[in-house]
């Protein structure tokens, strides 16, 4: 229903996005996508990299006088940075001339090693350069588009930081599990007050001065980020094979993120651990039987009590928040590098060092919203359809209108109509 495609490499000249499926007149503003663009570029921990870019998209394709038109969406992210890199990244450069900055030591833990095997390049700065997470601009530009899709069903997608560099900040120390009906609404507008984007600001500066300490070691952090949506409505996905289960398309989604190593939906792993009492949510009543379905009736007149499932059971959404945490591992780029081979005399050296950042969790954190939103936009055009912003209006309104009156008509013989 919605694909998307990126192109550029990290310093490259740009990146590019094509965004295939949003309905015809859905507004849009480059303000809105250039604010989630900002978003991704904060957080403490981040390298000089992002103090050169100032990443802003310019409109290519699908969009005219405010609103999609139903075609393809395409936009362009330039890299300010290609100023710098014009002679070694040109497509028709003079070969010894765009070789300079070859990478022939690589990193642990990098795709470059393997990349160049695979590929056949001599230099791994042809793998490097794609494999850079420059490139999740570019998803993130396809995630604000999503955003706004969502935003017209009154779906709210945030993120906060879990755990960084070992220091875990959530859930909260009572150790029960969060109601997140109760968290600030939107949620970014909380976590995004943070330099490491946590819900409890009091333990900022405990983190911040363990990225400092790892920036000042050489070293690098990895961490978690929790990824919250609330406002959807119950049925989005299928149990019905496989590829249709939701769980498993926003994992996958997360899991594609560079350096995300794990992703769980609700209490995860947990779950894993307790026996079955101590983990379903019991299914209760949102409103007396018979009455109307007390709103928001997009969860057809039932609630959970708790959110063990992550707003998610048999692999479509219940109505309740979606709750979907991934674990980033520290970024491969080490100023006290590993050991590793060179791959031009087969002998043991020092990986290369490249500019990079200490860590990007608070980033991470901004790209998973992004993947989620794709994923969800998809499912919202999955079940209900529209190659207009108005058709899936009508189709979505005339679904809770039908969950609403399935509630109504509860206990009522077939047919009658009190
Ligand atoms: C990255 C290395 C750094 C990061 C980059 C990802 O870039 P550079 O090598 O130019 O200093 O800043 O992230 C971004 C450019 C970005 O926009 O997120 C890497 O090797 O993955």
């Amino acid at each position: 229903m919605l694909r998307f495609l990126t192109a550029g490499e990290s310093h490259g000249r740009g990146l590019v996005v094509v965004v295939e499926g949003v309905p015809a007149g859905l507004a849009l503003t480059a303000m809105a996508v250039n604010q989630d663009l900002g978003r991704r570029m904060q957080g403490h921990g981040r390298g000089a990299r992002m103090k050169i870019e100032q990443d802003q998209i310019e409109w290519l394709a699908g969009v005219r006088a405010g609103e999609t038109i139903g075609s393809p969406v395409a936009m362009l992210i330039p890299n300010r940075d290609w100023a710098n890199w014009e002679e070694i990244m040109a497509p028709e450069g003079r070969p010894g001339e765009s070789r300079r900055r070859a990478l022939s030591r690589p990193r642990p833990g990098h795709a470059d090693l393997v990349g160049a095997l695979k590929y056949d390049r001599q230099d791994a700065r042809d793998i490097l350069e794609r494999a850079s997470a420059r490139e999740t601009a570019a998803r993130v530009a396809a995630g604000a588009l999503a955003r706004c899709l969502l935003r017209e069903f009154g779906v709210d997608v945030g993120s906060h930081v879990v755990s960084l560099g070992g220091i875990t900040v959530w859930p909260p120390a009572d150790g029960a599990f969060p109601d997140y009906d109760t968290l600030p609404r939107p949620l970014n507008a909380a976590s995004d007050q943070s330099p490491v984007r946590t819900l409890d600001h009091r333990r900022d500066p405990e983190i911040i001065a363990r990225i400092d300490q790892a920036k000042a070691d050489g070293d690098t952090l990895g961490g978690e980020c929790e990824v919250v949506v609330r406002g959807l409505p119950v049925g989005l996905g299928s149990h019905v094979h496989w590829d249709r289960k939701l769980d498993a398309r926003l994992a996958g989604a997360l899991m594609s993120i560079p350096a995300v190593k794990a992703v769980e939906i609700g209490l995860g792993f947990e779950a894993a651990r307790r026996p079955g009492s101590l983990v379903h949510d019991p299914i209760v009543a949102d409103a007396m039987p018979g009455s109307p379905a007390a709103p928001p009736a997009v969860r057809g007149g039932y609630r959970r009590q708790g959110n063990n499932a992550g707003g998610l059971e048999g692999g479509m959404t219940t109505g309740e928040a979606l709750v979907l945490r991934c674990g980033m591992k520290p970024i491969a780029t080490l100023m006290s590098p590993l050991a590793t081979v060179d791959l031009r005399t087969g002998t043991a050296a020092r990986a290369q060092s490249e500019r990079s950042d200490v860590t990007a969790v608070p980033a991470m954190g901004v790209i998973a919203e992004a993947l989620a939103a794709l994923v969800l936009a998809d499912a919202m055009l999955e079940k209900f359809g529209g190659d207009s912003l108005g058709e899936l209006r009508r189709n979505y309104d005339a679904y809770v209108a039908a969950l609403g009156e399935r509630w109504r008509l509860m206990g009522q013989p077939p047919g009658s109509t009190p």
